[in-house]
């Protein structure tokens, strides 16, 4: 057999498996796996170290229009450069529909800002604001059919809610053309009272975002959104979980046989509402949406990434600047909390952190870290096995992961568009050390290729 390139020698860790073989990769793809391969023009002595099928993560935000006045930090340049350095050979970040606009114009200007751009794969997820009698009767059915199978919608934001009318009118549509509806679960309106009463009392400090939107919260939304998915008798994804009771939701529904999934987050099992508490402007840096919250908070997400009741962990990376008027310290943000940027950059830190705190700390097995970082990203949103597994005829999409380095995670190791990272001082053991995307070296040590690989992949639809 002719190879382009060997990979030699390392473990090779699946979801469900780990064995010590050569990976033979020919036009991007694995064409063999055995032992004592080869030669190639291209050996990649992977002695000592593992070999995992390269990150993906189904939950970023890039180049996505904010409010007025506020930039995000990343664009598809920047931060597909920042998975790559991570580990990560996928992202799905998505597609926003603003009101008023088609799906079809947005997914144009959306795609524009991908072409040429990207050093890891890319599929669109599309975020639906605006159900219109056309969006939901022409538009998203054609989309979907042409591989849009992913839908994310809000419970929140002024400009971006939907409701539970609405909301049953996007989950029969997904129904009925096989889609999967993601949903940001946290209720508008108890958030805008919560909001106004704290600002009538000058509680407007960036903390006070948390306690703007505490677990019922959140809880409350997300069984509204189950009940909802039940009703119209279709499959959900609650994304960025944060806490126990949220969890049990998804927990119950399973119990009773609805195909109700979950996604947790890194910062919900690292961070706390704490963070958000730190002087001055700097609390900023943690402010996202569900907030995170206390460390039983993060025991239950660790139960429920051990339990199978988080079946995905997505960084949810949403970067803006700390030090930029068109980021947290934008001049609102200063009067009160809720003007504040919503979003944390941390594609690149997602897999650090749950190797290690997860199977460095003997919370998760090694097939369990694959499966949710990157195995069952593919399956649910329609790309197995081309991507998410290391298998003959997959892509070769792989990372080459050095299980025992310590690293104290900084801003400059990750390569974003943005000027912190909510994880500076973190110490990690285990270590991307070099990605690999259809059979090209795109990161080593840090290091980005100049050249971006990366394409826009069509999810083919089955129906
Ligand atoms: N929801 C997200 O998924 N990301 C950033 C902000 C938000 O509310
Ligand atoms: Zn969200
Ligand atoms: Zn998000």
């Amino acid at each position: 057999m002719a190879f382009d390139t060997i990979i030699k020698n390392g473990t090779i860790v699946t979801a469900a498996d780990v064995f010590v073989a050569d990976i033979g990769i020919e036009a991007g793809k694995i064409i063999a796996m055995g032992t004592q391969l080869g030669p190639a023009p291209e050996m990649i002595d992977a002695t000592g170290l593992l070999v995992m099928p390269g990150g993906i993560d189904s939950h970023v935000h890039l180049a996505q229009p904010s409010p007025p006045g506020i930039v995000m930090a990343d664009d598809f340049e920047t931060g597909t450069r920042s998975a790559a350095v991570g580990g990560n050979t996928m992202v799905l970040p998505f597609c926003l529909q603003q009101r008023g606009q088609s799906l079809r114009e947005a997914l144009l200007d959306y795609g524009r800002k991908a072409d040429q751009a990207c050093h890891v794969d890319v599929a669109m997820h599309l975020i639906v604001t605006d159900p219109t009698p056309q969006v939901l009767g022409q538009e998203l059915p054609a989309l979907i059919a042409e591989g849009y199978t992913s839908i994310k919608i809000f419970m929140t934001y002024d400009d971006m809610k939907l409701n539970d009318r609405e909301i049953l009118q996007v989950l029969d549509v997904a129904r009925r053309h096989k889609a999967l509806v993601m949903v940001h679960a946290e209720g508008y309106d108890a958030i805008q009272f919560l909001t106004e009463h704290l600002e009538s009392e000058g509680k407007t400090a960036p903390y006070y975002h948390g306690r703007s939107r505490p677990v019922a919260v959140e809880r409350e939304a997300t069984h509204r959104a189950i009940s909802l998915a039940e009703i119209v008798d279709t499959p959900v994804m609650i994304v960025h979980v944060s806490n126990r009771q949220s969890m049990d939701e998804i927990k119950r529904a399973r119990e009773r046989g609805l195909p109700v999934f979950g996604e947790t987050c890194p910062q919900y099992l690292v961070l706390t509402e704490q963070d958000m508490r730190r002087d001055g402007m700097e609390g900023a840096k943690y402010v996202c949406s569900p907030p995170p919250r206390d460390s039983e908070s993060q025991h239950a997400c660790w139960e429920g990434l051990q339990q199978g009741i988080f079946e995905v962990v997505s960084s949810d990376h949403s970067p803006f600047r700390y030090d930029d008027v068109a980021g947290k310290l934008a001049p609102a943000g200063r009067r009160s909390f809720r003007y504040v940027p919503n979003g944390i950059p941390g594609v690149a830190a997602r897999m650090p952190i749950l190797f290690s705190e997860g199977v460095v700390k003997g919370r998760i097995d090694l097939n369990r870290f694959v499966a949710l970082t990157s195995t069952n990203h593919a399956k649910r949103y329609g790309l197995y096995p081309k991507k998410g597994t290391i298998a003959i005829g997959s892509d070769a999409d792989i990372v080459l992961w050095d299980a025992g380095r310590r690293v104290t995670i900084t801003h400059d190791l990750l390569k974003d568009g943005c000027d912190y990272t909510p994880y500076e001082g973190l110490d990690v053991t285990g270590w991307p050390v070099r990605t690999i995307l259809r059979g090209k070296t795109i990161a080593e040590n840090g290091d980005v290729s100049s050249d971006p690989l990366g394409e826009v992949v069509t999810r083919t639809h089955k129906a």
